[in-house]
């Protein structure tokens, strides 16, 4: 089939989940084309079966937000149209589907008819989807899209709670490649993060305030006090600098360290000890999920649909948003005595292989075929 991705090629969840679901597609003999505005971070490739399409937006003095959804759609419309595309896959609601959903109308003036399958992903819903700004053009493009899947049992729930659907929502989850971890890396190289008495804590995020960067911080400083060990934070945005600060103010700066954005976190995720995700809400939590393939046992709140991943005392335990009394107790649990962390580690992998891609993929291809099937009733 020929499928049409769109989606944000930055750092975040949504973006990594349809960049590895366009190569595993590509994998299988599917011919993908990705249509954003950069070439999206994990994809490093393009091949005979992975294109990318760039949408430029053109700066007009008169405008004071540039038109994206006007770009995209427009680029959607000549890319299906040029490529002969079977099926439109957006993920992210906003603005994707809405850009989408005005593509299909484009080209069914023309007598083409291109299905629409909307992913949810989480804070297209429950953060910024549900701002009543944008909430009449959030239903209505999730309402006119063909099918929609959700990340989630819990997103799929929070969506039926805020939005009047008409529709049936299915849940898919997100996965990893079990495969790229069934051998170890030879470049782990722990000894450059930390001494061999050390346990080794990690936190990957966007840095965003849902995220609640701060706990990771004070649940660090209350395990270190106990067991010796280091932080590493990966990634960047806006909390990252009072981050730095906080560490200053407690004086654990020496103990925590700061990376910025990697491309590379199957090899920082290989010599952790413990994974950090207290936030406040959660469709998924595709970090916990990498964490845990990487045999990284999870500490994390219960917000959202956390919990649907990450099991409380087998592949990590899960405390209330904003508990880090209960967080550090639970992590100093983990790595109070190796036995114990072994334990922790082969559950997590043992958990974490339930999402191999190649159980998820062939639902995303049965869903593709369903929507491509309805779609021959109006040609
Ligand atoms: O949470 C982020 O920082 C990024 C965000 C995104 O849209 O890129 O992630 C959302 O989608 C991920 C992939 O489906 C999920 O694993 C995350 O849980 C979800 N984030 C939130 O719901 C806050």
């Amino acid at each position: 089939m020929k499928i049409a991705i769109v989606c944000y090629p930055t750092f975040g969840g949504s973006g990594v989940v349809a960049t590895e679901l366009g190569i595993a597609l590509a994998n299988r003999g599917h011919e993908v084309h990705f249509v954003t505005y950069k070439q999206p971070v994990r994809l490093e490739l393009l091949n005979n079966n992975i294109f990318f399409h760039e949408v430029h937006v053109p700066e007009y003095p008169l405008f004071q937000y540039q038109p994206y959804e006007l770009a995209l759609s427009s680029k959607l419309v000549d890319t299906i149209k040029l490529h002969h595309i079977d099926l439109l896959h957006v993920h992210y609601a906003i603005p994707h589907a809405y850009a989408g959903y005005m593509a299909k109308k484009m080209l069914e003036e023309e007598s083409m008819y291109v299905p629409m399958v909307t992913t949810l992903h989480g804070t297209d819903i429950t953060l910024v989807g549900k701002h009543p700004f944008y909430k009449p053009a959030v239903t209505f493009s999730i309402n006119e899209s063909d099918i929609v899947t959700s990340v989630s049992q819990n997103l799929k729930e929070r969506t039926l709670e805020i939005f009047d659907i008409k529709g049936e929502i299915e849940v898919i989850p997100n996965f990893i490649d079990a495969k790229k971890y069934s051998t170890s890396f030879t470049d782990c190289q722990r000894t450059n993060m930390a001494r061999d008495n050390e346990r080794i804590v990690t936190h990957i995020s966007n840095f965003r305030k849902v995220k609640r960067i701060p706990d990771v911080i004070k649940v660090f400083h209350k395990i270190q006090k106990t067991i010796p060990s280091k932080l590493i934070m990966v990634g960047d945005g806006p909390e990252k600098a009072g981050a730095e600060i906080l560490c200053e103010k407690l004086g654990i700066s020496d103990s925590v360290i700061f990376l910025g954005n990697s491309n590379e976190i199957d090899k920082i995720l290989c010599f952790s000890d413990l994974f950090l995700l207290p936030s406040e809400s959660e469709s998924f939590g595709l970090a916990a999920l990498e964490a845990m393939i990487n045999k990284t046992p999870v500490i994390s709140s219960n917000a959202g649909g956390i919990p649907e991943v990450n099991t409380e005392g087998v592949t990590g335990f899960l405390s209330d948003v904003g508990d880090i009394e209960d967080m550090a107790e639970n992590a100093l649990v983990i790595l109070g005595k190796d036995e114990t962390l072994k334990n922790f580690k082969q559950n997590a992998v043992n958990e974490a292989q339930k999402f191999d891609i190649l159980k998820v993929l062939p639902r995303y291809e049965e869903v593709y075929e369903r929507a491509y099937k309805a779609r021959l009733k109006n040609v």
